[in-house]
């Protein structure tokens, strides 16, 4: 069983409802959701002229491998509408593996951690909540102090309930 941490990403349509259906999708025999961050709304990154995006991260558990968890993803994306159109364009819904276990993957189709991490408070701030003290299994910084480093970002956390009641039950937080 590993412990994956994903990060989630919406600005098209309803951005809500886009989160809790992909958290509910998600949610499955073989992949138990564990914690949920709180959801930030945060300036676009990479394309300026877009919505602004809601971001949260998640903690999973499964058995499932690397690669059938990036086809489960990419199914629920692909559910939820999403189309690549513009690069770094506006999205329904993005999930990306940002940490899977300790493990360092470069594949064509996956890498893990992800790639741009560290330049992205909208990924970091989030799974700071989750994780502070994580370290990042290639630079050895943990999470907090990649998030401390990070560029500024226009952001603000939001009072949304997702997924039931988190962000997680207290007794659930460590
Ligand atoms: O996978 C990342 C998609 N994305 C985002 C995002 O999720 N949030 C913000 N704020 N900017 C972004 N730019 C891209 S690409």
């Amino acid at each position: 069983m590993k412990t994956v941490y994903l990060g989630l990403g919406s600005n098209v349509g309803n951005r809500e409802q886009h989160i809790e259906t992909a958290l509910a999708k998600l949610a499955s025999a073989d992949v138990r959701v564990t914690r949920v961050s709180s959801v930030y709304e945060t300036e676009p990154v990479g394309f300026a002229a877009q919505r602004l995006f809601l971001n949260l991260a998640v903690e999973i558990e499964t058995d499932l491998f690397p690669m059938q968890l990036l086809s489960r993803i990419s199914k629920i994306e692909q559910a939820l509408g999403r189309v690549r159109t513009i690069e770094n364009g506006p999205r329904t819904l993005d999930i990306d593996i940002l940490l899977y276990g300790r493990a360092v993957i470069h594949s064509f189709k996956l890498e893990v951690p992800h790639p741009r991490m560290a330049e992205r408070r909208f990924v970091l701030a989030p799974l700071a909540e989750l994780a502070p003290e994580l370290r990042h299994p290639v630079t050895h910084k943990t999470i907090r102090a990649m998030l401390e480093a990070a560029p500024a970002l226009s952001m603000r956390r939001l009072d949304l309930k997702l997924f039931g009641s988190p962000p997680m039950d207290a007794d659930k937080q460590r």
